[in-house]
């Protein structure tokens, strides 16, 4: 490791008082965690595991962040009474990182981030006021394509239903092999879904056939993406500490597949990105470690877009604001499973 070493900052990377041109924004969210606690931890203990972290990327070439500007920004905690509340808070947070001139990496934080990062990313430029522009790729164990958990349409357990809800134009999911029989009707019977199921994808036998196309799936993307990496879609021994661990998932290389073969699409450009359900292991860093590393690959993969020219800052021209009190606004008839 060079140039000396930051407590707090991501990779300890000694910060710049520069303009940023990448930030690690840490979500410390958890109101609707079902099963293990603790999401609200994961964030900073991933940025304290990334200091172990190596710098270099072999498909990059060189040492992350490659003579650009990262910044961490403080561990995130929302303070509305209500969980709509927080969403909306939340929405204010991370808006200003939308604005096309860098691009933000959210740590979290349950799952239940995603719908506010999309109704902030609704405001990039190349997204322009239409979420049907956007495209979102999620790896996760579960298909999150509830229409409610416990009565709360916004639980984690609905981040995919309620940002296809919000407006989002697909949804390509893989990993994915926890899910009830509505999620199953519902990928079945919406056209904006795509799923690989971990069945298929890890099978012994024909696998890699399914994960071929998977990547050929990523290969056909067209326009502005985001990337949600729930690191349950790992397989449930690398991520133990993780909420809800379940076991025949993903290996770690095949989500740095993922990785380099989304952001090498020289039709897409990925405008965000986020590692989620990350959960302080205590008795050995494995799990934050191991979402960390992803971290960093997923800004390894980036920097090497812009390099290509994949991704450049976008000039913003007339900067958008997001509907304020869009969640607490939003009823709960407007959520149905065959909506
Ligand atoms: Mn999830």
């Amino acid at each position: 490791m060079s140039g000396g070493f930051e407590e707090g900052q991501f990779l300890g990377l000694l910060r710049v008082d520069a303009a940023p041109d990448m930030v690690v924004v840490p979500l410390a969210y958890e109101l609707t965690t079902s099963y293990g606690t603790g999401a609200a931890d994961g964030p900073e203990a991933c940025v304290v595991a990334s200091a172990q972290v190596e710098l270099y990327d072999d498909w990059l070439g060189e040492d992350v962040p490659a003579g650009k500007v990262l910044h961490t920004l403080p561990v995130w905690e929302g303070t509305a009474p209500t969980l709509r509340g927080q969403l909306d808070e939340m929405v204010d947070h991370v808006i200003g990182h939308y604005s096309g001139e860098v691009f933000p990496l959210f740590l979290g934080g349950e799952h239940g981030i995603l719908p506010p990062l999309m109704q902030a990313a609704s405001t990039h430029p190349l997204v322009g006021g239409d979420l049907s522009r956007l495209a979102v790729v999620q790896l996760d164990a579960h298909a999150d394509l509830r229409s409610e958990l416990d009565g709360e349409p916004f639980s984690h357990a609905c981040a995919a239903s309620r940002s296809l809800d919000v407006g989002i134009g697909h949804l390509y999911q893989a990993g994915i092999r926890a899910y009830a029989q509505e999620e199953a009707e519902r990928i079945d019977g919406d056209e904006r879904i795509t799923t690989f199921f971990a069945k298929h994808t890890q099978h012994p036998h024909t696998g890699g056939e399914a994960w071929k196309r998977w990547l050929a799936t990523l290969e056909a993307i067209e326009g502005p993406v985001h990337f949600t990496l729930d690191i349950d879609g790992l397989d449930g021994a690398l991520v133990p500490a993780t909420g809800t661990p379940v076991p025949g998932g993903l290996t770690y290389w095949q989500v740095v597949e993922t990785i380099e073969v989304l952001f090498s699409n020289p039709k897409a450009t990925v405008i965000s990105a986020d590692v989620n359900e990350i959960v302080a292991q205590a008795d050995t860093p494995l799990t934050q470690f191991t979402a960390a590393c992803l971290a960093t690959k997923i800004l390894a993969a980036h920097l090497l877009a812009r390099r290509e020219g994949r991704w450049f800052p976008q000039r913003n021209q007339s900067r958008r604001e997001a509907q304020s009190s869009y969640f607490q606004k939003f009823q709960g008839t407007e959520f149905s499973a065959d909506s």
